[in-house]
């Protein structure tokens, strides 16, 4: 949505109010990624939470598929200033990756096939903000943009959103994953601009 920031129609200038501070909209999708794409074949996928004391929750991507899928339409936001609005994904929520899951730990980091990881605290990924999509606009998710499955935290900066996915750890403490011990911000809240440290 666009609102004007003056009355005056033939001086009219308009802000997007879904725009956060800092950044600009673009209708392509850039990719972005520290390393190669990793190729992972459906049929070897496993998605595990492991939840500390030898509790280890798995799915094969059969097992994924057979839970309930939801369809997400969402504004994505990359710290290096371009947003995308109403991105559309179909995945399975965290909310029910975690049903099962008992854990004290308020901390998580998630790992991605290819070594890539990313701390998130683990109220981020629950309550319907986060998802593990394998879909982009109707088709499978591209390796590109981190098929077969990517997470997906749509209120973070999208270096968040780990490609490739393969596991989320709980942890006691807040640990940095690689960009984040790299120079980027332990939480990426894109409203606040919580880019760099
Ligand atoms: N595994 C993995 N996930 C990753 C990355 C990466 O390099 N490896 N890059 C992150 C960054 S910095 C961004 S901006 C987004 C980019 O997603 P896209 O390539 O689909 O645009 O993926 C994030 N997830
Ligand atoms: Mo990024």
């Amino acid at each position: 949505m666009a609102i004007p920031t003056s009355g005056f129609a033939g001086r009219r200038r308009t802000r997007d109010v879904n725009l956060p501070p800092g950044q600009y909209a673009t209708d392509s999708f850039p990719v972005m990624s520290a390393g190669p794409t990793p190729r992972v074949l459906r049929a070897d996928w496993t998605f595990q939470i492991a939840a500390g004391q030898g509790r280890t929750h798995q799915w094969t991507w059969e097992q994924l598929q057979a839970l309930p899928q939801e369809d997400v339409t969402t504004d994505i936001h990359c710290v290096t200033h371009w947003s995308k609005f109403g991105t559309a994904w179909r995945g399975v929520s965290l909310d029910t990756l975690f049903e099962d899951v008992e854990s004290g730990s308020d901390h998580t980091m998630v790992h991605s096939y290819g070594g890539y990881t990313t701390n998130i605290p683990l109220g981020d990924l629950l309550d319907g903000k986060a998802w593990l999509v394998h879909e982009f606009d109707g088709e499978p998710l591209a390796a590109a943009h981190g098929g077969p499955a990517r997470l997906l935290v749509p209120h973070l900066y999208l270096w968040k959103s780990a490609k490739w996915v393969s596991g989320i750890r709980l942890m006691d403490q807040d640990l940095p994953g690689f960009w984040e011990t790299n120079g980027y911000a332990m939480y990426g809240d894109p409203w606040r601009e919580d880019r760099y440290w």
